[in-house]
């Protein structure tokens, strides 16, 4: 109960006061009852992932990534309604392995529109999971920043013979954009066979905040899909194909807005069980058409700038493992591929027909490995993970052109440089991790783990060869140029935990500290030729990808108490600090300290929850990035829920209920002109809005 003490200075004074005055008076509540959560987290294994509870939150919200603002030392990097870039304890986008349904999405856009939470549309959204800490070996190819799982919605298989139906139909609205949003879902399974289709659309205006509406931040997106499955003795075989439509949606933070996202996602997979060996196989497949513009939702920056960019994208990939006892334990052996490909090309339709630039021509990333992982009881209190991958990472680049090549002596030689260079880039790269977890008691239990991680290049911070702001989604406004010779980031990282549970509460903090050798980051370039070129562009101060070295370490938790057979209270707080350790400087886009609370009451047909978040200011930011410090601030949500029958619920509320005016240090920062939110400065948060939706569940 002392946690609320340690959430930071610079909150909402009201925030705080209504969570002390709130926690005091329930705490009076004599009654104990364990909380779901603490049951369910009892188990030593079962703290390693923190499952975010869905069912208190606003299906309105677009953005499954908003979500991860619930999970300790897990956050979101803003550029837009719907490109939540998943942080974990400081890393993010490429860093962060994010599992949708399974599998690894190749996103197609170069500046990150299409992140992999962007695929699972809220309303479609049945888990979503941060593995806290060191993320396993077997959880992805390239995991230096940990391994998230997202999973949508899906059909089950169901106990008899006949066939049986289920329905979920979801509809909402919220003021703040006047929001819609409409999800359904039907599925028809037996024991053998199940079936599910679905579909979603959400839109929205641009959002208000307390000084006006922030421009463009529309959005309209459709999403819906098939999958089928089957079981028999013991085998499992799984198909599905999701589809999703994006149309214009801003993205202030970014140069261009979307103007569509059209992708296809194929996945198949295979379960089954041999004898004393479990196999399990998958094989996926996605494409992504992509087009975004400056000039549909927003001006351009100066009348004659209109640009637009046309990216493509494919991904193939596989997984296939086999699991079996070795010694006290189960051992499992596995190899996974991703392999992508990546064009863009810009042009300027309005203004001149000629104008022709290839950022990116003809990419290939190619990513193979092979992993060990050990699970055993090694004492009786004792439990540990050993793992081992080798994941080898081949990239490589087309040649490119420009259309003022030859016309403008930069250009041509940055092009022709480009052209002429070697641009394959192989890294290998060898993974370990070790974990314990000791059971002290039925009530207390410690863990210890340890590892090393790679993550090779992007492609962007590889062949981006023309002085542009292809960042995946950095949106610091900088200007990037890439390195062909860049080596891969190496983490050493070591963690410590602790999971305490009684019948009054709950407590599960985790410290870390992870070094990072050849941390990839962007420092001034030093290049005549690219100052030049970028200079023309209008950044005399272009950045070129680099590999230097830096530090994050940080404190983790989630924290509950139970307040009788009603009542509960539930919080996390996540702490990171990042800085370079090759110069004096901090890293770019670092969560400030911050934390919420929420104080719940469950009866049988109904809830209510009242949560308060509060953000520290950030004042470790990142000179070399350009990176301007926020301010602290707190938050008030009020959300309810009612059953009406056992299929119909209503979930209701209000965000934000004192229409605070606040800049989230994670959001990007604006870029649009003519908006009211000056060009250079964050782009606020969205202001008071109430929200209702109507859910019927048939099964
Ligand atoms: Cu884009």
């Amino acid at each position: 109960m002392n946690s609320k003490r340690t959430i930071p200075g610079q909150l909402n004074r009201l925030t705080l006061v209504t969570l002390l005055c709130l926690s005091t008076t329930v705490q009076a509540e004599e009654t104990q009852q364990l909380p779901e959560m603490t049951v369910e987290g009892a188990a030593m294994s079962g703290s390693a992932i923190f499952p975010i509870q869905l069912e208190q939150t606003p299906v309105t919200t677009a953005d499954t990534a908003a979500l991860l603002e619930r999970a300790p030392g897990a956050n979101v990097n803003r550029n837009g309604p719907l490109t939540g870039i998943a942080q974990y304890r400081g890393m993010y986008a490429d860093q962060v392995n994010v599992l949708v349904n399974g599998i690894h999405i190749n996103t197609g856009g170069p500046n990150g529109m299409d992140t992999p939470l962007s695929y699972i549309p809220r309303a479609q959204l049945e888990s979503l999971e941060v593995m806290r800490g060191i993320a396993p070996v077997s959880s992805g190819l390239e995991t230096i920043g940990g391994t998230m799982k997202a999973n949508a919605k899906t059909s089950h298989f169901s106990s008899g013979d006949e066939f049986t139906p289920s329905l979920d139909l979801m509809l909402g609205g919220a003021s703040v954009d006047t929001s819609y949003s409409v999800n359904g879902f039907g599925a028809l399974s037996n024991r053998n066979h199940r079936m599910h289709v679905y579909g979603s659309r959400e839109k929205g205006d641009d959002y208000e905040f307390p000084g006006g509406t922030v421009t463009p931040s529309e959005y309209d997106r459709k999403n819906g899909g098939i999958g089928y499955g089957f079981q028999d003795n013991g085998h499992e075989l799984g198909l599905n194909y999701r589809h999703n439509r994006t149309d214009d949606t801003g993205t202030p933070s970014l140069p261009m807005d979307i103007k569509y996202i059209d992708t296809d996602i194929f996945e198949s997979e295979y379960s089954g069980t041999f004898g004393a060996y479990d196999v399990h196989g998958q094989l996926f497949y996605n494409d992504v058409d992509h087009k975004m513009n400056n000039f549909e939702l927003r001006n351009p920056p100066m009348p004659m700038m209109t640009r637009e960019n046309e990216s493509t994208s494919e991904g193939l990939g596989f997984r296939a493992d086999v699991g079996f006892a070795v010694g006290a334990g189960q051992l499992l052996l596995g190899t996974d591929g991703q392999f992508d490909e990546h064009d863009a090309t810009v042009t300027d339709p309005v203004n001149n027909p000629n104008f022709y630039v290839e950022p990116y021509n003809d990419v290939k990333r190619d990513a193979f490995g092979l992993f060990a992982e050990w699970d055993s009881d090694i004492a009786d209190d004792w439990d540990m993970q050993l793992g081992g991958r080798y994941t080898r990472v081949s990239s490589t680049a087309g040649n490119v052109s420009h259309f003022m090549a030859g016309v403008n002596p930069g250009i041509t030689t940055l092009q022709n440089r480009f052209n002429d260079a070697d641009k394959d880039n192989d890294q290998n790269n060898f993974d370990l991790v070790a974990k314990f977890d000791h059971a002290y008691s039925s009530q207390l239990g410690f863990n210890l783990e340890g590892g090393i991680k790679n993550r090779a290049p992007s492609y962007q911070q590889l062949y981006l060869w023309a002085p542009l702001q292809s960042t995946n989604g950095l949106a610091d406004g900088n200007n990037y140029v890439g390195d062909i010779d860049l080596d891969s980031e190496t983490a050493y990282e070591a963690g410590l935990g602790l999971d305490w549970n009684n019948p009054r509460g709950y407590l599960s903090p985790r410290i870390f500290y992870r070094y990072v050798k050849d941390y990839i980051q962007g420092t001034p370039s030093t290049d005549p030729v690219v100052i030049m070129v970028s200079t023309m562009g209008g950044d005399p101060n272009p950045l070129q990808w680099s590999n230097v070295d830096a530090m994050l370490y940080g404190l983790d938790m989630n924290w509950g108490a139970s307040l009788g057979s009603n009542w509960s209270l539930d919080g996390v707080i996540s702490y990171v600090r990042g800085k370079r350790d090759d110069i004096s400087d901090d890293l770019y886009r670092i969560a400030p300290l911050n934390g919420s609370a929420t104080l719940s009451y469950s009866a049988p047909k109904w809830w209510v929850g009242l949560e308060g978040i509060a953000y520290a200011r950030q004042d470790k930011v990142s000179e070399t990035n350009e990176e301007s410090e926020s301010s602290g601030y707190g938050l008030m949500n009020l959300r309810g829920g009612y059953d009406f029958t056992r299929d119909l619920s209503l979930t209701a509320g209000v965000e934000n209920i004192f229409d605070r005016e606040y800049q989230n240090h994670l959001s990007g920062i604006n870029r649009v002109v003519n908006s009211d939110v000056p060009v250079g400065e964050r782009v606020p948060g969205a202001g008071r809005s109430f929200f209702a939706s109507l859910q019927y569940r048939f099964n």
